[in-house]
């Protein structure tokens, strides 16, 4: 895949901006209370196809970082996490946390509990899925016999990650950490798929990245960072719609997707042309997805 090109990160007052993924910007605050700590941005743009678009959709930005933030809470007995604050600048208001500023794991941490993506290609060529065998049979959205820890490691810009296994995790960050990051991983999973499954949705399989305190009062521990279980790090499908045998709807980017693979959309999505710009209906309808996975999840009106 090309660089990412993505608009210059807009200028926050009291904040330097350190860099940006496909749809978030990290910035560190210059100046207050919590100087020499990071603001997490999340913007309203979205990426499929691995293309972000122009095309932005509204309070996107504000409806992950509520839910991330909501998660967070739902583990507080499992595991601390990394947000400090949100009383943000003005200008990022409602999409953006202050977090503190770790020493991260560069390892991403997956949970499984359904076979499909990078998993199911790997289990197609090898029958493992990051050094674990699986038994024979499996297909596309089939639910796994446990939910497994399946690391991978950063690729370069917009490449994709790399499936690795747990010895090689185990290399770079040593034995008893590389322990603890599966042990919290899987226990995190497992309760965020069963609050999942009470909202009708399922959690195939999610990515977590965690970081260690390196000063203060707690320095040491293990800390949850990032985003959580937002669709942007998750796969989420509509329990209503699953069956195992084909590649299932993605619950927040299928309508975008649909609409890119048809004719309306006049665009070859296995080209390296630039996406078109999208439609307000396909706008209105995505929205409407985030909107409505945040509110079965949270069961809060957003
Ligand atoms: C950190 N990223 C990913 C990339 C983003 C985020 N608490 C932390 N301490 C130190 N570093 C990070 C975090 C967190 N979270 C996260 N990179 C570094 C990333 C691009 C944009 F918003």
């Amino acid at each position: 895949m090309a660089d990412l090109d993505l608009p210059p990160a807009p200028a926050i007052d009291g904040a330097r901006h350190l860099h940006s993924g496909k749809v978030r910007d990290l910035y560190e605050l210059t100046g207050g209370r919590y100087a020499g700590q990071l603001l997490m941005v999340a913007s309203d743009r979205i990426s499929a196809f691995d293309h972000v678009f122009d095309t932005t959709i509204p309070d996107k930005g504000e409806i992950l970082t509520r839910l991330s933030l909501w998660w967070f809470d739902q583990f507080a007995d499992l595991v601390p996490h990394h947000v400090l604050s949100t009383d943000v600048p003005a200008e990022v208001a409602g999409r953006a946390v202050i977090c503190r500023r770790l020493g991260m794991f560069e390892v991403e941490c997956v949970a499984r509990g359904y076979l499909t993506g990078s998993g199911l290609r790997e289990y197609d060529a090898t029958g493992e899925v990051c050094g674990i065998a699986l038994p024979a049979g499996l297909i596309d959205g089939s639910r796994l016999p446990e939910p497994i820890f399946t690391p991978a490691t950063k690729a370069q810009l917009g490449d994709h990650d790399e499936n690795v296994t747990f010895d090689r995790v185990t290399t770079r960050i040593g034995e008893s950490d590389a322990t603890e990051l599966r042990r919290l991983t899987l226990a995190i999973y497992a309760r965020a798929e069963e609050i999942a499954r009470g909202a009708g949705l399922i959690l195939a399989d999610t990515k977590f990245e965690f970081g260690r305190d390196e000063a203060g009062e707690q320095a040491g521990r293990i800390v949850l960072a990032d985003e959580v279980l937002t669709p942007d790090s998750s796969r989420y499908w509509d329990a209503a719609e699953w069956r195992p045998g084909g590649p299932l709807p993605s619950f927040d980017k299928d309508v975008i997707r649909r609409w890119l693979r048809s004719p309306a959309s006049g665009w070859d999505h296995t080209s390296t042309a630039e996406p078109p710009p999208l439609p307000e209906e396909i706008v209105a309808r995505t929205r409407a997805r985030y909107v409505e996975a945040y509110e079965r999840l949270t069961g809060r009106a957003f």
